[in-house]
């Protein structure tokens, strides 16, 4: 973290001036950390963090309360729905109290549209439902209840939905839409939506303009939208693959910075020595060329494009 070039980039902080930059942990605030057993809570590595941001002039976005991944197991071994729900609002009341003033943002949900296209004919309106133990203890109400719990516990910080595959046209974004719609009519204290933007394929570029068109829904609904996680990796062998990759970044920051509901754009990782699409099933691990800076840290053409849409910012 301490290498990430951003801190002594000249051209970038001449840039960012004071909105200089929000850090996001990759994995240090997911409950399988801060939370491994009952009521046993280990807050070291994240504290670690805020401190560190709070050196370096940066926001704190924190990543993520309620998720149905990265959970420790005894979270899971319980079926008892009252129990299960007595269980996510204390995690949300200890952690976010914890956190108080101490971050700007949280990530209260995440990911909870389904992968299952039954999902989105049979009732669950678009729901994450077995896969989640959440869903399955509350319904959609695990969403509601979620969302009052940190602000309960964190009254001032913003909270946010964050969601991958819902930068282009179809059922999983009318459905997350429609959910946004029903939280604010039921008065559930949400202030925004993070696109993820990871674009793992060829097939998962998207058009900025789409992009656009989805964050300008929702500011018609009071809400704010941001980049939440993007990356863009590219094939060894695909042609001008360093160009589409800076293409793809500086085109979603460019919608981002023109949109007055858009807060904040942030990648998955800065150097591609340490990305997450790495492919660590392999001996040696081999690194994936997805980030702005490459695995010595050299900016790539995806940091230049960036700039520059900074540059020609609004
Ligand atoms: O990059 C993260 C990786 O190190 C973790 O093993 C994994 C599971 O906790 O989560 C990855 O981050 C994910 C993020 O939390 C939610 N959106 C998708 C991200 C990439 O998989």
């Amino acid at each position: 973290l301490a290498e990430n070039p951003l801190l002594t980039d000249s051209r970038y902080r001449a840039l960012a001036g004071s909105q200089f930059s929000m850090l996001t942990p990759e994995n240090a605030f997911k409950p399988q950390f801060l939370h491994p057993r009952r009521g046993v809570y280990d807050f070291r590595d994240a504290d670690l963090l805020v401190r560190f941001a709070r050196a370096n002039d940066m926001k704190v976005h924190a990543h993520t309360l309620v998720w149905h991944e990265a959970l420790p197991n005894w979270m899971r071994e319980n079926d008892d729905p009252e129990e299960v729900r007595r269980t996510m609002l204390r995690h949300i009341a200890t952690v976010a109290g914890h956190f108080k003033g101490k971050v700007a943002e949280w990530d209260v949900v995440n990911e909870p549209m389904s992968d299952d296209e039954k999902s989105y004919t049979n009732g669950n309106l678009g729901l994450r439902s077995e896969q989640s133990p959440w869903y399955e203890a509350m319904g959609e109400d695990y969403i509601d209840e979620a969302f009052r719990a940190a602000h309960r516990a964190d009254p001032k910080a913003q909270l946010f939905l964050n969601e991958y595959g819902v930068e282009e046209e179809g059922e999983r974004w009318d459905a997350l839409y429609d959910l946004i719609k029903r939280l604010k009519e039921r008065g559930v204290p949400i202030d925004g939506v993070g696109f993820q933007n990871h674009e793992y394929t060829p097939g998962d570029r998207t058009a900025p303009e789409t992009f656009r068109s989805h964050v300008q829904d929702l500011a018609e609904l009071g809400i704010q939208a941001r980049v939440s996680e993007m990356d863009v990796p590219i094939g060894e062998d695909e042609k001008d693959g360093r160009q589409t990759q800076a293409d793809e970044m500086a085109g979603k920051l460019r919608v981002c910075l023109e949109e007055p509901n858009c807060t904040s754009f942030s990648t998955w990782g800065f150097t591609d020595r340490y990305g997450s699409t790495a492919d660590t099933k392999i001996y040696p691990p081999r690194t994936a060329d997805s980030l702005p800076w490459d695995t010595d840290l050299r900016p790539k053409r995806a940091y230049e494009r960036l700039l520059e849409a900074l540059r020609a910012a609004p």
